[in-house]
């Protein structure tokens, strides 16, 4: 999803290549196309580009917009960027990414609680110095930030965990965008037996 979501703000003319994730084991697409054998991985005009924050950087390269203009803000927005690209491992264990599943009140542990503690401090700090003008982190401007948090946005709607109004205005905004839009559409459109056990399996309940 990150490295979609830079892509296509960035406008690269590429070929998107959609890969069912073969279960057990590798998928082979993937394996044979990016060096450790992940998405998102980019292939552009001779540059080969794989883990999302270096497919931001480089989409950021050629829409120098997806990071913030002011030197303190970019600093600010990369921080926030390394800090999730490295991060947030309990949250991303207990609340796992589902675009198609309502499991609300689940994965609550307190680890990953800890987690949403810290990105909710984090959103609402970089709200409020420098996302005036706007319903992103940094603003009017989906940035870098926005598409590096994406995928926790989807985690708090599959999971809705108790977050507070700030949160949830962003979370919303995050979700309105054109872009995410169009990204729950194409995912709902995949085909059932594309669905991973891992990621249906139901989830632990509080305690
Ligand atoms: N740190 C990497 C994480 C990459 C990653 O874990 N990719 C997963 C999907 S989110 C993947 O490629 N899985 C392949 C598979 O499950 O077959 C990044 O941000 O790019």
């Amino acid at each position: 999803m990150r490295g979609w979501l830079a892509v296509r703000l960035a406008n690269l003319d590429v070929t998107v290549e959609v890969a069912r994730f073969v279960r057990p084991g590798r998928t082979p697409l993937i394996e044979q196309r990016s060096p450790n054998g992940l998405v998102p991985y980019l292939e552009h005009r001779g540059a080969k580009v794989w883990e999302s924050l270096a497919v931001c950087d480089y989409c950021a390269e050629i829409e120098p917009s997806l990071w913030p203009v002011d030197r303190v803000a970019r600093a600010h927005a990369r921080s926030m960027a390394a800090e999730m690209h490295t991060g947030f491992h309990a949250l991303r264990q207990n609340m796992w990414m589902n675009l198609g599943r309502d499991y609300s009140g689940l994965g609550r542990t307190s680890d990953a609680l800890a987690d949403i503690a810290r990105i909710e401090a984090s959103w609402a700090e970089a709200r409020q110095s420098f996302g005036a003008g706007g319903p992103y982190l940094f603003g009017a401007a989906f940035t870098a930030a926005d598409v590096m948090y994406a995928p926790v946005v989807t985690r708090f709607l599959t999971w809705r965990p108790e977050i507070s109004a700030a949160t949830t205005a962003y979370v919303d905004a995050v979700r309105a965008h054109p872009l995410v839009s169009e990204w729950y559409d194409a995912a709902a459109k995949e085909p059932a037996d594309w669905l991973v056990d891992d990621y249906e399996r139901m989830p632990a309940g509080p305690g």
